[in-house]
């Protein structure tokens, strides 16, 4: 080896040892090694040597080059592990300090009055259905034996896109979509949704509400069935000292038709009866137009307000309080129901 590749070899193996840092490490590569470093450049003294010097030069100076990228190497990874270990160090954990505080909401109460009402009635054998809000006038009106110049359509006036198109005055309208569905076979279904009208707001209506459809088709379905799914509803509800109170009342697409309200105890002590909900048997003509016959097929139906569940469960003032998503309002019913 001629003394300057030795002088250059020893000079660049003392320069990595006493290197402190991954940029001097890096200084030290290309001063030696880089295309135009001083070990790159002894390849250039080739030229001046003899041809059979010349093969022994080369391995010399690719056997320099070899140790000092060698002695960079261990260098540079030695001082990449100092570099981690001080940044673990740093970097350490202190368990001790207090931890954040997140703000965990709760679920809406009148998705805990559903959500409630949904495990009492699968539980019962229901399933549970569901359809859409922006409905056409055949299946909110007309299937549910209103048509189009029934009078009691006034009762539910609504909010119309086209003609034949509206945002869903009841949640009845599942009960055709459903019965078509079956074609003809024994169905127990509940739907919970949405449903609008154009109601004036007031402490107990609103123009967008929620209803609870049940819908149960069988042979020798009665009364007493209807009875029976209330009461136990009710009073899984509201404790089992609560009694219904049948009124009779009118709709088109039940015959006969009640109004059911439930007792409750007035501040002063004595009994009072607040409507919860629409009832009644099937109607005939409903039955006929979902594909069932009504000679051999009965069945009963109900349409729940939500809100007014949820007045009554957790003795709420006003019904707008569940549309306004104040806080304070919602943050009441955390694990209310669970
Ligand atoms: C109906 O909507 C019928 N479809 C119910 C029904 C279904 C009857 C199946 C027979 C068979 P009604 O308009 O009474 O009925 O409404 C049912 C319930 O919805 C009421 O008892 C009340 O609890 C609630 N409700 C009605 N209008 C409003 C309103 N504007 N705001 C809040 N809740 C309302």
């Amino acid at each position: 080896m001629t003394n300057e590749l030795l002088e250059l070899k020893k000079q660049a193996l003392l320069e990595i040892e006493s290197s402190n840092s991954l940029p001097e490490v890096e200084e030290i590569r290309v001063k030696y090694l880089s295309k135009k470093g001083s070990i790159s450049l002894m390849m250039g003294k080739l030229r001046d040597l003899s041809p059979e010097e010349r093969p022994k030069f080369g391995a010399e100076v690719n056997t320099a080059k070899e140790k000092i990228g060698n002695a960079l190497y261990v260098k540079k990874t030695e001082l990449e592990n100092i570099e981690l270990l001080q940044l673990l160090a740093n970097e350490k954990i202190d368990v001790t300090l207090p931890g954040y505080q997140f703000y965990q909401g709760s679920i809406h109460p009148l998705h805990q009055v559903i959500e409630d009402l949904e495990d009492l009635f699968i539980g019962m054998g229901y399933d549970v259905a569901e359809g859409p809000e922006l409905e056409n006038d055949h299946y909110n009106f007309e299937m549910m034996n209103l048509a189009k110049d029934h009078p009691a359509r006034g009762m539910q006036d609504s909010f119309y896109t086209d003609e034949n198109t509206l945002l869903r005055t009841h949640t009845s309208p599942v009960q055709a979509r459903t019965m078509l569905e079956k074609v003809g076979k024994p169905l127990r279904i509940i739907c919970p949704g949405k449903v609008y009208r154009r109601d004036d707001d007031d402490p107990t209506h609103s123009h967008q509400f929620t209803q609870i459809e049940g819908l149960v088709v069988d042979e020798n379905i009665t009364f007493a069935n209807l009875k029976d799914a209330l009461l136990k509803m009710v009073r899984h509800l509201f404790g089992e000292d609560r009694v219904i109170r049948l009124r009779p009342s009118y709709f088109p697409f039940t015959e006969p038709s009640v109004e059911v309200d439930v007792s409750y105890v007035k501040k002063d002590g004595t009994l009072g009866y607040i409507e919860i909900l629409g009832a009644g048997r099937v109607h005939p003509n409903v039955l006929a137009m979902g594909g069932y016959d009504p000679k051999k097929f009965q069945g009963f139906a109900f349409g729940i307000g939500v809100e007014r569940i949820a007045i009554l469960k957790y003795n709420i003032d006003d019904i707008r309080h569940f549309y306004t998503n104040d806080l304070r309002f919602l943050g009441q019913f955390k694990g209310v129901n669970r």
